[in-house]
C-alpha cells in the first residue's frame, strides 16, 4: 500500500487555465486515505468542516463565482483519516511532483504517533528543521538507506551542500552521519559535480538537461552498493540537489526508485529588501533590517549566513539589499566595503548582491553638477562606480531603479526617457556583466483620468530603445499589490523587452504580519493568468521566463518580508510566502496547494491531520482576505498611510489617486470604475480576448467587476444577487471563513508545538475580529452612499460608521496591533 503517486481525488479544476479550488471532504475513519485532502479539518478528533473557497478567478477565466457560496467544481479526497480515539492517524505519503521536490518517492501507511509534548519552538529555523522521524518503519528504511555523505570539499559551495546533507541526514535519522572521501558501504549520499566526483562524472550526459542550477538526485547502484546520488554540472546545482533531497526526506517519502530531476526555469529569482540605511524597513513587519550598516563590515552576523542558506533552500540566487526609495549613500566607498562583506558571506549560497541606483546619486554624493544621463561627466562618474563596485565584488548582479515615480530623481527630471536612464547604467554595467532592472512602477506628477494606464502608456513606446541588459520590471498588477488585481498589461505588452515580474511578498495590504494570507494563490493567478500576447497559452509565467518572445533574461523579484523578528518574517504563517514564493520563481508552473502542503510538512508536521487542514487553511486564506477587504474587483480602499485597517471614505487626500473615494466610485447609483471605451479604455492595453472579454459586463470575470464596470446597485450578478446583496454576501462569507480557519487551526492543537500553535491561534483571533472591522466599515459606508440596508440573514454592523472613520489606528505601523474593536468570540456575519 502506499504508493507515493496513488492519490486521491485532486483539488484542482482548470478553468481556462487557472487552477480553482474548491474544497470540500470527509474525514473517514479506519482505513487509510490517500491523496492531498482540500477540507478544512475542525477539530481533533475527527470532525469536518467542509469550506468553500477558491484560489479565484484569473484575467482569462469566464467567470468563477469563486464566493458566490454556489456552483463551481468540487472535489473531494482525504491525505489521512483518524483512527479510534485520534490519536493516531494514518496516511499515505504523497509526492508534490513539483518544483523538482517530488518525483518516485515511495510511501507507506504510516502511523503518526500524537506528538506528546513537542518541544516549543520560535519559527527561528524554519522549514529547515530535521527532527528524528516518528514513524518507526521509514526510520529503519531511512537509517539503512542513509549511512554516509560522500563528497569532495571540493569548494565552499559544496562544502556546504555536504555539511547540510550531514545535518539534515543526521536530524532526521537520529544518528550522527559522517562526511567521507569514498564510499565505505550501502548507503551512501554521493553529491558532486562531474569534476569533484568519479560517481557523479559517470552519469555522462544526462547531465546535460540541467544546465547550471538544475540537479539529478537518484537512488542508484555503485558498485553494488545502493546509494543515493545527488549530481549537478556545477557546485550551486549540488547545493540545489541536496536541498531537494532533504525536502523529500523531511516529506517522509521513500528512497525506492527515489528520482528528482529539476532546472529553473527563470534565470534569476531574487529578494528585494526595501530596507533603509538607518534600520528600518519600509512596508516591513518583521522588526529591523538584517543588515546592521553600522556594525558591517567589521562585525558579520551568523544570520546572514542563515538568510543565505534558507534562500538557497528555495533556490533563490540574489538579492537587492536596500530600498527602492533610495538613499546615494549606499554607493559612497565606505558602504561598498560593507556590501562586500555580505556578498562575501552570501556568495558560497549562490546568492548575487545587487544595490539600487538613485538616479541623483552623481548629483548628491559625486560632486557633479548634473545627474542628466546625457552628460559625459555623469556617464563617466557612473562607470568609474561601477569599475569600483566590481573591484570589491566581482559577482555584483547590478542595479534596480526606481526613478520618476513618488518623488524619486529620475532621468524625466532633465527631459530625457526611462530608456535613456537605463541605457546609461546598462553601459557602464555591461563590461563586467552586470544588468539594470528599471521599474516600471511610475506615475506621473499630475493626476492622472486614470492612473492604472500610467506605466503601460509611459513605457509601451519605449519598447525596443532599451540595451540588451536591460529589463523592465513590472508589479503583478498595474495598481499597487493589491490583494487582487488583473495581470499588467506591460506583460506581453513589450515585446523587445523582457520584462521581470515584481511580487511583494510582504503583506503591505493583506493584513501586515497578523493576518493570515498565503500568498501562493495569489501568485498562481497572475502567472497562469493568459495574455494571448503570441495568442492562446502566452501566460504571464512564459511571458517572464521569456518562452514568448525569446529572451534569454529572466527574472521573478519579491519584495522581502524578513526581518530581525526570531521567526524572521513577522508572523509564522508569513514564512510561507518566502517559501511559495522562492519555489515559484523556480518553477512558476508549480502548483501553490501542494508547495502549501511541501512547505507544512517541513515546517510543522507530516501528521496527515496537520498536513491537509493546515495546507487548505493557507489555500483559503487569500480570498478569504479577499472577501473581507475588497470582494467584487474594489481596490485600494485601505486607510491612509499604514494601509492597514479600512478606508473606504477617505477623499481628501493631496492627489486625487491617493483617494480610495477614487477607486470605487460609489454614490447613490452605483459603484465601479468605467475602464471600458466609455470610461479610461484601459482596457485597450489587454491583448483580445482578454480586452473583449473584461471590456463586456456579461464576460467580465466578477472577481474584477468593479475595476473594469461601473455598475448599478440594483445590477444582478451570477448569483442572483444584486451588486449590493453580493457586497454584503462577500464581506459577510470573508469573516466567516476566518471563523473556518480559527477552527482549523484548533484541530491541530497538540500536534505541534505549544509555542507555534498559541501564537498562530492569538493572530488568527486578531484576524477574526479585524475582518469584522473591515467589513462593518465598509458596509456601514458602502450602505449609506446607497441609501440601502442590510438584507436580512446579515448580523448588523456592531457600530455606527462614525465609530469606524474615527478610529486612530495602528499606532506603529510596524507592529500594526490596534486596541481590539470587538471582544470575545465573533459572531457569525452571515446568521445561521
Ligand atoms: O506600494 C507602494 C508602497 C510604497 C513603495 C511603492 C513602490 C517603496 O506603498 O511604500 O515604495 O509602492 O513600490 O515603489
Amino acid at each position: 500500500m502506499g504508493d507515493g503517486l496513488r492519490r486521491g481525488a485532486r483539488a484542482f479544476e482548470f478553468l481556462f487555465g487557472v487552477a480553482l479550488l474548491v474544497a470540500a471532504s470527509a474525514c473517514s475513519s479506519g482505513s487509510g486515505g490517500s491523496g492531498e485532502t482540500t477540507s478544512a479539518v475542525a477539530g481533533s478528533m475527527g470532525t469536518t468542516t467542509t469550506s468553500t473557497g477558491t484560489t479565484g478567478s484569473t484575467a482569462t477565466s469566464a467567470s468563477s463565482n469563486s464566493t458566490s457560496g454556489g456552483g463551481g467544481p468540487s472535489s473531494s479526497g482525504s491525505e489521512g483519516s483518524t483512527s479510534a480515539g485520534g490519536t493516531t492517524t494514518t496516511a499515505a505519503a504523497s509526492t508534490t511532483g513539483s518544483g523538482g521536490s517530488g518525483g518516485s518517492g515511495g510511501g507507506a501507511d504510516e502511523v503518526y504517533p500524537f506528538p506528546a509534548n513537542a518541544p516549543d519552538e520560535d519559527g527561528s529555523s524554519l522549514w529547515l528543521r530535521y527532527p528524528e522521524l516518528p514513524i518507526p518503519e521509514r526510520l529503519a528504511e531511512y537509517r539503512a538507506g542513509l549511512t554516509h555523505v560522500v563528497g569532495s570539499g571540493a569548494s565552499p559551495t559544496l562544502q556546504i551542500a555536504e555539511a547540510e546533507l550531514v545535518r539534515g541526514l543526521s536530524g532526521l535519522t537520529g544518528s550522527e552521519l559522517t562526511l567521507s572521501p569514498e564510499l565505505t558501504g550501502a548507503g551512501a549520499v554521493v553529491v558532486g559535480t562531474p569534476e569533484s566526483s568519479s560517481v557523479v562524472a559517470g552519469l555522462g550526459d544526462r547531465l546535460a538537461a540541467l544546465g547550471s542550477e538544475g540537479y539529478l538526485v537518484e537512488a542508484l547502484d555503485v558498485g553494488g552498493q545502493a546509494a543515493i546520488v545527488v549530481a549537478a554540472n556545477t557546485d550551486i546545482g549540488a547545493l540545489y540537489g541536496s536541498f531537494a533531497l532533504l525536502r523529500h526526506l523531511q516529506s517522509h517519502r521513500g528512497l525506492d526508485g527515489l528520482s528528482l530531476t529539476s532546472a529553473p526555469k527563470i534565470k534569476l529569482r531574487l529578494l528585494d529588501h526595501w530596507d533603509n540605511l538607518d534600520g528600518s524597513i519600509e512596508r516591513g513587519y518583521a522588526g529591523r533590517s538584517l543588515w546592521n550598516w553600522s556594525a558591517l563590515p567589521g562585525t558579520v552576523s551568523p544570520r546572514y549566513t542563515e538568510y543565505a542558506r534558507a534562500n538557497a533552500s528555495i533556490g533563490i540566487n540574489g538579492a537587492v539589499l536596500n530600498n527602492v526609495n533610495a538613499d546615494a549613500e549606499i554607493l559612497t566607498s565606505a558602504y561598498l566595503e560593507k556590501v562586500k562583506a555580505l556578498a562575501d558571506v552570501f556568495r558560497p549560497y549562490g546568492i548575487k548582491v545587487y544595490l539600487t541606483a538613485r538616479f541623483s546619486a552623481p548629483l548628491e554624493i559625486g560632486g557633479q553638477s548634473t545627474a542628466d544621463p546625457a552628460d559625459s561627466g555623469v556617464q563617466g562618474w557612473w562607470q568609474e562606480k561601477v569599475e569600483e563596485i566590481y573591484g570589491l565584488i566581482p559577482d555584483f548582479g547590478g542595479f534596480l531603479v526606481k526613478a520618476n515615480s513618488e518623488g524619486q530623481p529620475g532621468p524625466g527630471d532633465y527631459g530625457r526617457t526611462h530608456a535613456d536612464g537605463a541605457n546609461m547604467l546598462a553601459d557602464a554595467l555591461e563590461p563586467f556583466g552586470g544588468i539594470v532592472m528599471w521599474r516600471a512602477f511610475v506615475y506621473s506628477d499630475e493626476t492622472p483620468s486614470d492612473r492604472i494606464r500610467q506605466a503601460y502608456d509611459e513605457f509601451k513606446p519605449l519598447d525596443g530603445q532599451f540595451r540588451e541588459n536591460v529589463m523592465v520590471q513590472a508589479k503583478n498588477g498595474a495598481l499597487d499589490f493589491q490583494p487582487r488585481e488583473p495581470f499588467h498589461p506591460l506583460f506581453g505588452g513589450m515585446p523587445q523587452t523582457p520584462i521581470a515580474l515584481e511580487l511583494q511578498v510582504t503583506k503591505e495590504y493583506l493584513g501586515e504580519d497578523t493576518h493570515l494570507a498565503y500568498l501562493g494563490p495569489l501568485y498562481e493567478e497572475v502567472l497562469s493568468a493568459d495574455t494571448y500576447a503570441e495568442g492562446e497559452g502566452s501566460s504571464v509565467a512564459r511571458v517572464v521566463d521569456g518562452t514568448v518572445y525569446g529572451h534569454a533574461l529572466s527574472a521573478m523579484a519579491g519584495v522581502a518580508n524578513v526581518g530581525s523578528d526570531a521567526n524572521w518574517t513577522g508572523s509564522h504563517m508569513n514564512q510561507a510566502n518566502w517559501y511559495v514564493f522562492g519555489r515559484l520563481a523556480w518553477d512558476p508552473d508549480a502548483s501553490s496547494r501542494e508547495l502549501a502542503a511541501e512547505w507544512v510538512r517541513q515546517t510543522f508536521s507530516n501528521d496527515p491531520l496537520v498536513v491537509g487542514p493546515v495546507a487548505d487553511m493557507l489555500q483559503m486564506s487569500r480570498q478569504a482576505l479577499v472577501d473581507y477587504m475588497t470582494p467584487l474587483g474594489l481596490v485600494h480602499i485601505m486607510a491612509t498611510d499604514h494601509h492597514y485597517g479600512p478606508g473606504p471614505w477617505v477623499n481628501d487626500l493631496d492627489r486625487d489617486d491617493w483617494n480610495p473615494t477614487y477607486y470605487h466610485r460609489a454614490d447613490a447609483d452605483g459603484i465601479g470604475f468605467d475602464r471600458t471605451a466609455s470610461g479610461s479604455n484601459a482596457i485597450e492595453q489587454y491583448f483580445t480576448p482578454v480586452r473583449d472579454m473584461f471590456s463586456s459586463r456579461e464576460s467580465v470575470p466578477e472577481d474584477f467587476l468593479l475595476f473594469f464596470h461601473r455598475v448599478s446597485w440594483q445590477d444582478t450578478l451570477a448569483s442572483g444577487r444584486s451588486v449590493w446583496e453580493e457586497l454584503v454576501y462577500r464581506y459577510s462569507h470573508g469573516v466567516d471563513q476566518v471563523g473556518v480557519m480559527r477552527d482549523t487551526w484548533a484541530g491541530v492543537e497538540q500536534r505541534i508545538d505549544a509555542e507555534r500553535f498559541g501564537e498562530v491561534a492569538e493572530f488568527l483571533q486578531i484576524q477574526h475580529w479585524e475582518a469584522r472591522w473591515w467589513r462593518d466599515a465598509c458596509l456601514q459606508y458602502f450602505g449609506q452612499v446607497a441609501g440601502l440596508a442590510l438584507p436580512s440573514g446579515y448580523a448588523e454592523p456592531a457600530n455606527a460608521l462614525g465609530f469606524y472613520q474615527g478610529l486612530d489606528c495602528p499606532a506603529d505601523a510596524t507592529k500594526p496591533r490596534c486596541d481590539p474593536i470587538y471582544s470575545g468570540e465573533p459572531s457569525p456575519a452571515i446568521l445561521p
